[in-house]
């Protein structure tokens, strides 16, 4: 198969729109504020003997179903319809915030391939990346990226065949750790899950919808409700484990716990690779 297909997934305003233009030679509107894609738009273009189809799918900040955005990017990444790599756009000048989407995108299980976008920022402000260390720690293979110029982004798609045919040694799947209170609950969660819902399609990672179900994901829930013959007892399994984990814990829910050790893994991957050169006072956009 000589086609792949590319879902392009980060914030708003990190640069995918200018991404998208300058891939695929298209004109959408590239804005200055948020929520400028309200819709998938779809590009095509060739690389290196490839087709690549690229979505560009509306920003967002993480994969709850809050919001309609967050919801039609779920249905997508995770329905017949997924993509073959995910391009997790990001604003290099504001990894903390970005990475909490990349960890929710890579626990999907899908393969994801970085743009490393807004260098020229990070490089003014003369900050320190250890991109190659950081692609290690999570798992992806990244590029820096200056899509407002375009430099970057052939390197980028050459990039993203190797990761598709397998070449790229770099992509992995990764493990969070959500410590010692959580992590028994989600690994007895998996093998009821694996007990009364033995068809799950297996794109899908029994981890994953134990992590999903235990921060009561209305969308997890609604796809087992939906696919399951034996919900009921994968739902009282999973209030089983609720009731476990509240026991143990300090005060702390499931959810707390679960969202604590995201942060938790990203502010160790940044501490061991980035370095700012001053300390930024930070404004919110
Ligand atoms: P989207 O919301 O993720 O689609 O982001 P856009 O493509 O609309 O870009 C948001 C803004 O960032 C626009 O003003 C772009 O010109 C600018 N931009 C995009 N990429 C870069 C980059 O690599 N460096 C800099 N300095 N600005 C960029
Ligand atoms: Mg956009
Ligand atoms: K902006």
């Amino acid at each position: 198969k000589k086609h792949i297909r590319v879902a392009l997934l980060g914030n708003p305003n990190c640069g995918k729109t200018s991404l998208f233009n300058r891939a695929s030679g298209a004109h959408e509107h590239v804005g200055n504020y948020s929520g400028v894609t309200v819709e998938a738009h779809t590009g095509y273009f060739n690389h290196n003997g490839y087709k690549i189809e690229i979505v560009d799918l509306p920003g967002t900040y993480s994969l709850s179903p809050y919001s309609p955005e967050e919801l039609y990017i779920r249905e997508y990444l995770t329905g017949s319809n997924r993509p073959d790599i995910v391009l997790n756009v990001v604003d290099s000048t504001n990894l903390e915030r970005n990475l909490y989407l990349t960890l929710q995108i890579k626990e999907i299980g899908l393969p994801v391939v970085m743009a490393l976008n807004m260098y020229d920022e990070l490089e003014k402000r003369q900050d320190k990346l250890d991109d190659r260390k950081l692609s290690v720690l999570l798992g992806i293979p990244m590029v820096p990226t200056v899509c407002r110029s375009g430099k970057g982004i052939p390197y980028l798609f050459d990039k993203i065949i190797d990761t598709f045919c397998g070449r790229d040694p770099i992509e992995q799947p990764i493990t969070i750790n959500y410590g010692n209170i959580v992590e028994p609950q989600i690994e007895s969660l998996s093998h009821k899950l694996a007990e009364h819902f033995p068809d799950m399609p297996v794109e899908v990672l029994p981890r994953y919808v134990a992590v999903r179900l235990l921060e009561k994901d209305s969308h997890t829930e609604a796809y087992i409700r939906k696919h399951s013959p034996k919900a009921e007892f994968i739902f009282s399994a999973r209030n089983y484990a609720l009731s476990q984990i509240d026991n143990l814990s300090h005060g702390e829910t499931a959810e707390t716990l679960i969202t604590d050790s995201r942060y938790g893994f990203i502010t160790g991957a940044l501490k061991e690779t980035y370095q700012p050169s001053r300390k930024i006072l930070k404004t919110l956009s």
